[in-house]
């Protein structure tokens, strides 16, 4: 690989960094490789910052140097810099799920003229699931009950296990989560207990830790469940859609807005405004308005609304240096700081809309449920204001961007699954790998981690699977990025995937009665999509007669990056899933640790953790955990 060819396999970003490159300015990639050589403390996880007699490092060869000053060992070390991760990904799911239950019971209530549920089949579904009495009933008392219902995860003061949680898993599963007493009751509870558990002279038994991390990694997983399901109700559950993805999408004639960050309570906003403001852009001198989406929020407008891609988390800055992006409208999470600066050298406006998110130095409006319609077009208005602004000399939007087939939430893939088994949809997956045709299902999740080349892992994991028949979904950058390498498409089916593959895909395809054919990887949306695989998992377990931890299913993050990705890998281990990570994490530093989480977790919950840098070794290792699977399945009947 070549110097240039190490920092991204995306070809649009590659002429955005020569571009940045040109003029000088320092983007992400600059900066991550100005963070090299690492630190070897903090790289392995053994710095700890927790008290301020630190921080304290393990010198294994000085005297007094094997433990901090309080006298941790390694393995608490790690442990709790370990979890403490999981608390702070745990907190931003969960506080967005909190944030759209707190806005569906309002709706309920009448307070928010802009909202409303448009789903109301899956609120049904939804009620039925959790228990809430349906007969009878008016939407509103029914929606009123749901969203309270989530919001009492949060702070119940009775012991009771958390709803999402009991009633999206199986028995058997249950049971494992009792009998490690690691089940929750109360998502707010657990994040500050484990905050406690991890407080200087606190617990220092690295099993014992990791426990009460896994609690907490199973509020992020009740926290994004019902975000998932919440949302659906109020903005819809995703069909399949067809659109675009990559910087090619940004368009030259249009006044472009990304929405950028998570939340989809703020971008579905900007979407439905934009659409009303045609004219407005029309009487500016544009052809009209394009929106974007970068990171999941993107996902989320994607899945409902067909909104093309942008680009995904480490590019993002990428998109303002095309010089047509009119304004960068940001909620929560994943938002680099870096936007700023780089908006002062062109015309685009970065608007900050929410009081736990903001850049010194740009555009704060704080978006408000109460009227959200009208904040979303004080934004679009800022944007055209902003267009009139564009200096075209510095415009050059890369000619590179792949069709994109998405929108598939469980109940849209089932829905194409009907088509071929009317009676038991999820038999067709069954059917599939007990004819041999797949091997079985693979979940790509996460971020960008520029440790590795840009998208290189997510690619390459992706074609070395698709090669070996493997079935797969994605949520999140990972999706992003299999959108903008044509992965997302029925080409991409052609030419990645395997024999027996493309024998499922053809009879899926011949049945699915789409204008187009499905696409190799299957987008099921944002991070806290990621419910949605657990769902299909859940499914496969309950119609082969077996416990998660027995189904063909695995899951990767191959550049995870954030605390929310490492909730996420966690509580998958904790729910049965075998979960590779493509970059090595700060818990190497104690082979005891690394030991629990990668080994003994195994013997526990059936899931655990790999680490593999590299992708074709990896996919190596997925293809054999699934081949393992499926041999002791066949064993067993
Ligand atoms: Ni929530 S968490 S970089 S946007 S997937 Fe993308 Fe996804 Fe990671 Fe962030």
């Amino acid at each position: 690989m070549s110097e240039k060819e190490k920092r991204t396999v995306d070809v649009a970003a590659a002429q955005m960094l020569d571009k940045a490159q040109e003029i000088g300015f320092l983007t992400t990639f600059d900066r991550a490789k100005a963070q090299e050589p690492r630190c070897t403390f903090g790289n392995t996880g053994i710095c700890c910052r927790i008290c301020i007699q630190g921080p304290c490092r393990i010198l294994p060869k000085k005297p007094g140097g094997n433990k901090g000053i309080c006298g941790a060992a390694d393995y608490t070390i790690v442990a709790r810099n370990t979890v403490r991760y999981i608390a702070g990904g745990a907190s931003a799911h969960s506080d967005h799920g909190r944030h759209i239950a707190e806005t569906l019971l309002h709706v309920a209530e009448g307070k928010l003229k802009d909202y409303q549920v448009t789903d109301p089949d899956k609120l049904m579904r939804v009620a039925k699931k959790i228990g809430v009495e349906t007969e009878g009933r008016s939407v509103d008392d029914i929606t009123k009950d749901v969203a309270n219902a989530a919001l009492d995860e949060f702070g119940r003061m009775h012991e009771q296990d958390l709803t999402w949680i009991t009633s999206n898993c199986i028995d058997s599963r249950l049971a494992v989560l009792h009998n490690t007493t690691i089940m929750p009751t109360n998502i707010n509870l657990s994040i500050a207990q484990l905050l406690h558990q991890t407080h200087v002279g606190n617990d220092a038994d690295p099993v014992n830790i990791i426990f009460g991390g896994l609690k907490t990694a199973l509020c992020d997983y009740d926290g994004m469940a019902l975000a998932t399901d919440l949302s659906d109700i109020l903005f819809g559950t995703g069909v399949p859609v067809v659109t675009e993805a990559n910087l090619g999408a940004i368009k030259a004639d249009k006044v472009n807005i990304a929405v950028h960050g998570h939340n989809p309570l703020l971008s579905q906003m900007v979407v439905k405004a934009a659409r009303e403001m045609n004219d407005e852009a029309k009487a500016a001198g544009a052809s009209g308005i394009n929106i974007v989406g970068i990171c999941c929020t993107g996902n989320e407008v994607l899945t409902r609304e067909g909104v093309a891609i942008a680009t995904n988390f480490a590019t993002q800055e990428l998109a303002i240096l095309t010089g047509a992006m009119d304004a960068m409208v940001v909620d929560v999470q994943c938002i680099m700081p870096s936007l700023r600066s780089l908006a002062e050298c062109y015309h685009t406006k970065i608007v900050t809309t929410m009081p736990i998110m903001k850049i010194p130095g740009s555009y704060h409006l704080a978006f408000d449920e109460h009227h959200a319609i009208d904040s979303a077009k004080e934004i679009i208005r800022l944007a055209i204001d902003a267009y009139k602004n564009r200096d075209a000399a510095k415009v050059s939007i890369p000619d590179v961007k792949s069709t994109v087939v998405a929108g598939f939430t469980l109940e849209s893939l089932l829905n194409i699954f009907k088509k071929v088994n009317p009676d038991n949809p999820i038999r067709v997956l069954i059917d599939a790998i007990e004819a041999g045709e797949i091997k079985g299902v693979a979940l790509f999740a996460g971020c960008n981690n520029l440790k590795g080349p840009h998208d290189y892992n997510h690619l390459t994991v992706a074609q070395e699977l698709a090669k070996n028949d493997v079935f797969m979904v994605a949520t999140g950058c990972a999706a992003q990025c299999f959108g903008k390498e044509g992965l997302l498409n029925g080409e991409g089916v052609q030419k990645y995937a395997g024999e027996g593959l493309k024998k499922l895909f053809a009879r899926l395809n011949e049945k699915a009665g789409l204008t187009t054919e499905l696409p190799l990887v299957f987008h099921m949306g944002s991070c806290v999509d990621n419910s949605r695989a657990q769902e299909l998992v859940t499914l496969m377990a309950k119609e082969m007669g077996l416990d998660n931890a027995e189904v063909p299913y695995v899951a990767t993050a191959p550049e995870a990056m954030s605390e929310k990705a490492i909730a996420i890998g966690s509580w998958n281990v904790a729910l049965g899933n075998p979960v590779h990570v493509g970059v090595v994490p700060p818990i190497v530093g104690s082979t005891l640790v690394n030991d629990i989480v990668t080994k003994i977790a195994e013997d526990v919950f059936g899931g655990f953790f790999f680490w593999e840098t590299d992708p074709v070794k990896a996919a190596g290792k997925m293809v054999e955990i699934l081949e393992e699977r499926n041999w002791k399945n066949r064993i067993r009947a």
